[in-house]
Order: structure tokens, then sequence, then C-alpha cells
């Protein structure tokens, strides 16, 4: 896995705070992503009715992890977690055709909170290990033409890591131009 995380998480920045959601379907590979990560330790939450959280701090960098979609009541809770989120990373299970389009209904969902607004949006295909669908498949299926932010697909298997860092490294490059 070439460059090692610290060097990218360094050079993100060193003083200002920076939040990163994760979010998905269930079962897209956010867990697995995080524990890949190895940014240190996971902890796990269910704030009031049953959602989990899990979140792990590095540095200035907080990661937070929920699995998106189903219940809209808690769709009230997540928005708690949105303040001063820069980046999202949205995890979706390419293999997973059938799904596919509940994820792109779940992405627009969230890209049309306006707490988002401002965000970058890392889109990573995982499971792109065991998929048969292309990237350009995947753009068109999310309509992610039509998305009026900066927004960047990055294929991935977290069971190996393949992609990870670089889908990170991106997202650090839209919070430095961000920056100056
Ligand atoms: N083949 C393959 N399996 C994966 C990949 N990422 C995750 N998985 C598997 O998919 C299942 C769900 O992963 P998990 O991280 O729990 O998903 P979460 O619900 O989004 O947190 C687990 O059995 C993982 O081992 C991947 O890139 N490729
Ligand atoms: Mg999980």
């Amino acid at each position: 896995m070439g460059i090692p995380l610290s060097t990218i998480f360094d050079s993100w920045f060193s003083k200002k705070e920076m939040r990163i959601l994760m979010v998905g379907l269930d079962a897209a590979g956010k867990t697995t992503i995080l524990y890949r990560l190895k940014l240190g330790e996971i902890v796990h939450s269910v704030p009031t009715i049953g959602f989990n959280v899990e979140k792990v701090e590095y540095k200035n960098i907080s990661f937070t992890v929920w699995d998106i979609g189903g219940q809209d009541k808690l769709r009230l809770l997540w928005r708690h977690y949105f303040t001063g989120t820069q980046g999202i990373i949205f995890v979706i299970d390419s293999s997973d055709k059938e799904r596919l389009n509940v994820a792109k209904e779940e992405l627009m969902r969230l890209m049309g909170d306006e707490e988002l607004r401002d965000a970058a949006l890392l889109i990573l295909a995982n499971k792109f290990d065991i998929s048969q669908v292309t990237v350009d498949q995947l753009i068109s299926k999310l309509e992610l033409q039509s998305m009026r932010r900066e927004w960047f697909v990055q294929t991935t298997c977290a069971i190996t890591g393949d992609g990870l860092y670089q889908g990170l490294d991106w997202l650090s490059k839209q919070f430095n131009k961000r920056k100056n």
C-alpha cells in the first residue's frame, strides 16, 4: 500500500480540525475500511434509538461512520453529525447491482442536506474485486454528472486495502484547495 497513511494525513493539515463522515448502505464495507485504515481505536456507540455509530479520532481528524438507509425517523438524528463536516465518504458495494438504486437514492438525499452543502464527496466503489460494473457505469447509474459539487469515484477492495489511500489522497487535496 505504497504511501504511509501518516504522510497523507499529516500533509492534510496540522492545526485545523477535520470531520469526515463515512456512510453507505449496510454491508457496503464501511467497518472493514475503518479497520483497514488502522487509524486507532474504534469507538462504538448507539445513540438513543438503535443506530450504530463507529468513531475514530486520528490527530485532528475524526471519522464518524454509520449505515445509511431504512428508517425515516433516524434521519433526523443523523443530522446531528452533519455539522462541520468537510468530507463525505460514501461507500458503495459495487458488486450489489440490485441495491445500486437504493444507494443512489440515499446519496441524493444526503447530498440535498443543507449542512453538507460544502462537503467534498468521495465515493468508494468498494468490493471492486468481485464487481462486474465499470466506473463509468457507476457514474452513470448514480447520476453523478449532474451533481454540483466536487466528487470523485475511487475503486477499492477494503479487504486488501487497494484504492483506499488514493481515495483519501483525493479528499486531502480537496481540503487543501479549500484552505487556500
Ligand atoms: N470481496 C469483498 N468483500 C468485502 C469488501 N469489503 C467488505 N467486504 C465484506 O463485506 C461484508 C460487509 O462488510 P462490513 O465492513 O461489515 O460492511 P458495513 O456494513 O458497511 O460496515 C463483510 O463480510 C466484509 O468482509 C471488499 O472490498 N471485497
Ligand atoms: Mg459496519
